[in-house]
C-alpha cells in the first residue's frame, strides 16, 4: 500500500513557477506580476474611508479632514461601503439562484433540462403549500419555479425558507427586524440606504447588511442550491481527483469555470457523447477531458465526479499548461486576464453569459432553450482547436490527489447513520452526529468557506487551519475554493483520517468518510445553514449554542461578505483572515466584532495571523462546549 502524503504548498508553488516560466516565454501576464504592480494598496481604500458615491467627492478621511464635504464621518463612510459590498454579494448569489429558477421553469420531459430529483421537488412544493396531488412533475416544476421567482419581488412578507430555521432563530430575526423580505427589495433598499444623504449611522447600515445577507443565504442561494439539486440531482458521495494533474495531455481538455451548473452540466453531457468522442479521435486526440475551476467545478464534481483542476488563484495556470483547448465560463470569479492570456496560447476563451462579457473572448450565448446546441458547438470548437496546440509549450504538472466529494446534508445524515447506536427514524436525523459531538468524540465543526486572496499565501490558510482542526477532533465541512484547496492537498482523501485526533479518526473509519467533507459550491453554504438548523432542532439547542463556527481565511469577493453576514445572523461565529475594509472606523469594527452579538448571538473575529485565527476558533468551540457542560 502506498503511503498517504499531502501535497505541500511548496510543491504547488514549484509547479506554478514552472508554469510561469512558460508564461514568460510567450510574454504572458500573471496575477503574481500584477500584485507587484498594485502594491502597496491605497491606504484609504484598505481602511474603507474613501467615499465616491457623489460627485462632490471623492472624499477621503484624514486626521485633518475628518468629514467628507457632505459632513459624513469615517463611521458613515465605512458603514455605507460595507453595505454596498454586501449588496453586491447578495445580488450576485441571488441572481445566480434566479437563473436556476428560470432553468427549472424551462425544464420539460423532452427539453434540455429534466427533473432529476422529483422527491426533492415534491418536498419543497409541500413545504411551500403548493398542491402536488394529481400534477405532472413538470407542471409542478413550473409552479414551484414561478413561486421561487416571486420570492425576488413579492410586495409583502418574508422569505419562505426562513421557516426552515429553528423558532428561536426566526424570533431573533423578527425581533431585530432583519427577517429578509423580497430579495430584490433587500438589495435595492441597501443601495438606497447607502446613497448620498441617506443612512450614515453604523447600526442602521450593519442591520441592513445582515438583512441583505440573510436574503441571500436563506433566499437566493438556498433556492440556487435546492433547485440545482432538483434539476441535476442531490449530491451523494462520489470519488474524483483534484489539481492540475487531472488534465490529460493526449486528450482535448475543456475547462469549465464560473458558477452556474446549467452550463457546465450540459458541457459534461456533450463531452460524454460518443459522437463527440469519436470526433475528438478523428482529430488526433485520445478522448475528451472536462475539468473545472471554482464553484462550477464543485457543482459538477459533486454530482458527476468531474475532476477539479483548481481553485480561484489557479485559473491562469490551466491556460499556462498549454494543453487547454477551451476554458468555458459562465459567471463570477472569472479573471478578465484570461482573455489576453489565452491569446498567448492556442486556448479558446469562451464566454457564454450576457452577465459576464469580456474582451478577447469568443461569446457563445448560452440559454436554456438552446442549451444542447450551444454545448455541442462549444465542445466541437474545443475539439477543432486540438490541432492548434503548440507542443513545445505543453506542460501539465504531474500533481493530483484523490478526493471523495458530494456531502449534501442528505448524504451526511445518511453516512453518519449507524455510527452510533442512536435510533433514527426513516427520514434520518442528525442525532448520530449530535451524539458524536456531545460525547466529545468530535469536539465540534468548522464550516470552511471562501476564496483565495493574494494577500495570503494561496491555500496555506485553508490547509493549515484544516490540519490543525482535524488533529483536534474538529470535523470540517467545506465549500467553494476552500473545498478545492482541501481536495488539492489531499485532505478529502479518506486516508487523511490519519491526520486526525483519535476521536475523529474513529468516526471517519466507521462512517467511511474523509475528515473534510465537501458540501459544494458557495451557494451551497445554504446547505451548511440547513445542517446547523437541523442540529439545533434535533438537540433542542439554539444554533448559537452549538460548538460550530464559520471561517473564511482567504476570502476576497463581495459574495463572501454577504455570506459572512448571513452566517453570523444565523447565530454562528465567523472568523475572517482578511479585513473587510472596516478598520477605518472604530464604531463599525466594534459593531461587527462585538455589538451585533447582542442582536444575533454571534459576531465576527478578524485576525490576519492565521496561527492565531485557528487557536481562536478552537477556543470558541471549547467555550461553547463548556457552556453546555459537555
Ligand atoms: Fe469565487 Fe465561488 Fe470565492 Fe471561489 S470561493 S473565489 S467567490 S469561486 Ni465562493
Ligand atoms: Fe464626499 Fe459625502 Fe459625496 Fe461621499 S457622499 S463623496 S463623503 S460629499
Amino acid at each position: 500500500m502506498s503511503e498517504f502524503k499531502l501535497t505541500t504548498v511548496e510543491e504547488f508553488e514549484a509547479a506554478t513557477d514552472r508554469l510561469l516560466e512558460t508564461g514568460a516565454k510567450v510574454g504572458a501576464d500573471s496575477w503574481q506580476l500584477r500584485v507587484k504592480n498594485q502594491t502597496p494598496h491605497c491606504k484609504f481604500g484598505e481602511q474603507g474611508i474613501c467615499c465616491r458615491i457623489c460627485s462632490m467627492g471623492p472624499c477621503r478621511i484624514t486626521p485633518k479632514a475628518p468629514r467628507g464635504i457632505c459632513g459624513c464621518d469615517a463611521h458613515g463612510i465605512v458603514g455605507r461601503n460595507y453595505l454596498k459590498f454586501t449588496a453586491g454579494g447578495a445580488a450576485t448569489h441571488s441572481d445566480h439562484g434566479r437563473e436556476i429558477c428560470h432553468t427549472l421553469y424551462e425544464s420539460a420531459a423532452d427539453g434540455n433540462y429534466k427533473v432529476k430529483d422529483p422527491d426533492k421537488l415534491i418536498r419543497i412544493a409541500k413545504e411551500w403549500g403548493i398542491e402536488t396531488e394529481g400534477k405532472d412533475i413538470y407542471e409542478l416544476a413550473h409552479e414551484v419555479a414561478e413561486t421561487g421567482l416571486m420570492e425576488y419581488g413579492k410586495p409583502f412578507g418574508t422569505q419562505r425558507f426562513l421557516k426552515r430555521a429553528p423558532q428561536t432563530t426566526q424570533d431573533i430575526w423578527e425581533k431585530e427586524e432583519i427577517a429578509p423580505r423580497a430579495i430584490d427589495r433587500e438589495v435595492a433598499t441597501s443601495l438606497h440606504m447607502s446613497h448620498m444623504g441617506c443612512s450614515s449611522l453604523p447600526e442602521a447600515l450593519v442591520r441592513q447588511s445582515l438583512r441583505a445577507g440573510l436574503s441571500d443565504g436563506w433566499g437566493g442561494s438556498m433556492m440556487g442550491t435546492e433547485f440545482s439539486d432538483v434539476l441535476f440531482g442531490t449530491p451523494k458521495p462520489i470519488d474524483t481527483e483534484a489539481n492540475l494533474g487531472v488534465m490529460v495531455e493526449e486528450n482535448v481538455n475543456i475547462v469549465v469555470h464560473g458558477h452556474d451548473p446549467s452550463l457546465s452540466e450540459m458541457i459534461c453531457e456533450y463531452a460524454d457523447d460518443p459522437e463527440m468522442i469519436a470526433y475528438a479521435k478523428e482529430m488526433g486526440a485520445k478522448g475528451i477531458t472536462v475539468s473545472g475551476v471554482c464553484c462550477t467545478s464543485n457543482e459538477v464534481a459533486m454530482r458527476r465526479g468531474i475532476p477539479m483542476a483548481g481553485n480561484f488563484l489557479q485559473q491562469e495556470n490551466v491556460v499556462l499548461t498549454g494543453a487547454c483547448e477551451a476554458i468555458v465560463v459562465d459567471v463570477q470569479c472569472i479573471f478578465p486576464a484570461l482573455g489576453p492570456l489565452s491569446k498567448c496560447f492556442h486556448t479558446k476563451f469562451i464566454t457564454t453569459s450576457p452577465i459576464a462579457q469580456m474582451p478577447d473572448s469568443e461569446f457563445i450565448r448560452f440559454n436554456s432553450k438552446t442549451a444542447g446546441e450551444n454545448a455541442k458547438a462549444i465542445v466541437k470548437a474545443a475539439i477543432d482547436n486540438f490541432k492548434n496546440r503548440k507542443p513545445e509549450l505543453v506542460h501539465i504538472p504531474d500533481m493530483k490527489q484523490k478526493a471523495t466529494v458530494g456531502y449534501s446534508v442528505e448524504a451526511i445524515v445518511k453516512v453518519l447513520d449507524g455510527v452510533t447506536n442512536t435510533q433514527v427514524d426513516e427520514t434520518g436525523t442528525t442525532k448520530p452526529l449530535l451524539e458524536c459531538i456531545t460525547s466529545g468524540v468530535i469536539r465540534g465543526a468548522v464550516a470552511m468557506v471562501g476564496c483565495n486572496n493574494p494577500k495570503i499565501r494561496p491555500d496555506t490558510a485553508h490547509i493549515e487551519l484544516m490540519k490543525k482542526c482535524i488533529a483536534n477532533d474538529i470535523i470540517i465541512i467545506a465549500s467553494g475554493c476552500s473545498a478545492q484547496a482541501a481536495a488539492k492537498a489531499g485532505l478529502m482523501d479518506k486516508s487523511a483520517k490519519d491526520l486526525c485526533g483519535a476521536g475523529l479518526k474513529r468516526v471517519c473509519e466507521l462512517a467511511d468518510i474523509p475528515p473534510v467533507l465537501h458540501m459544494g459550491s458557495c451557494v451551497d453554504i445554504s446547505r451548511m445553514m440547513i445542517l446547523a438548523a437541523e442540529l439545533a432542532k434535533d438537540s433542542g439547542l439554539k444554533i448559537s449554542q452549538l460548538p460550530v463556527v464559520g471561517c473564511a481565511p482567504e476570502w476576497m469577493s463581495e459574495k463572501a461578505v454577504s455570506i459572512g453576514n448571513y452566517v453570523v445572523s444565523t447565530g454562528i461565529d465567523t472568523f475572517l483572515g482578511v479585513d473587510p475594509y472596516v478598520s477605518g472606523s472604530s464604531e463599525m469594527a466594534e459593531l461587527l466584532t462585538g455589538g451585533i452579538r447582542d442582536w444575533v448571538e454571534a459576531a465576527y473575529t478578524v485576525e490576519t495571523d492565521i496561527e492565531k485565527l485557528v487557536d481562536l476558533m478552537i477556543e470558541r468551540i471549547e467555550e461553547k462546549r463548556e457552556a453546555l457542560g459537555i
